[in-house]
């Protein structure tokens, strides 16, 4: 599929954080991050997106991950295989469920695009591809989710030499892509 807008990049120290207006689940990168929840069982949105288009696999490893090691708390990041998808492996991240602001919630969507990048990194993936964590059933606002996401992005990129040498952000919608170009522009 071709996408409508191909996208913007920018470079952070060699590596390339870019943004295209699209479908996750047609990604073929290394790995995509799912907008998941702490029960890791799936849900509606980008979770349930990826869950149709991977098949049940992920499901099953997600309750494999779960039996093992309990819920996933906000913040914090699980990986399984791609099952059907073009991706390899899907980083399931858990954001904060936005109540206005002043409980964390920044703290938590940072932790969430940290921890990804650091399973990421682990496993030597060369390219991910992320949702916008937060922004759609669990409300945090767009503007302040795209100024925290691109800027632990950035700082994880510039920091870790064994980052992902591109993180591609895919943005379902024209508003949510046009908010994530701001914040990438004024990066
Ligand atoms: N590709 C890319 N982005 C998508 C896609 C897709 N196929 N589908 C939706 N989005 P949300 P959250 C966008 O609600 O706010 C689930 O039920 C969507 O337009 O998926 O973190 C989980 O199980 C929005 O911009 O995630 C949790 O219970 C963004 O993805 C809860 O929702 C995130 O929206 C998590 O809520």
């Amino acid at each position: 599929m071709k996408r409508i807008i191909e996208g913007m990049e920018r470079s952070v120290t060699g590596k390339v954080i870019e943004l295209v207006l699209g479908d996750i689940t047609r990604e073929e990168v290394d790995a995509v991050v799912n907008a998941a929840n702490s029960t890791l069982l799936g849900g509606g949105g980008v979770d349930g997106a990826i869950h149709r288009a991977g098949g049940p696999e992920i499901l099953e490893e997600c309750r494999a991950i779960r039996a093992a090691q309990g819920e996933c708390p906000p913040g914090g990041a699980v990986i399984t295989g791609g099952g059907k998808l073009p991706a390899r492996y899907v980083i399931h991240a858990v954001g904060p469920v936005w109540r206005g602001g002043d409980l964390g919630e920044a703290d938590i969507l940072a932790s969430c695009y940290r921890n990804a990048l650091r399973i990421a990194a682990d496993r030597g993936l060369r390219s991910v591809a992320f949702a916008s964590i937060g922004t759609g059933a669990y409300g945090y606002p767009v503007g302040k989710a795209a100024s925290v996401a691109i800027a632990t992005v950035a700082s994880f990129l510039a920091a870790d030499p064994a980052a992902p040498l591109r993180v591609r952000f895919v943005l379902f919608d024209p508003v949510t892509y046009a908010t994530y170009a701001g914040a990438l522009g004024a990066l």
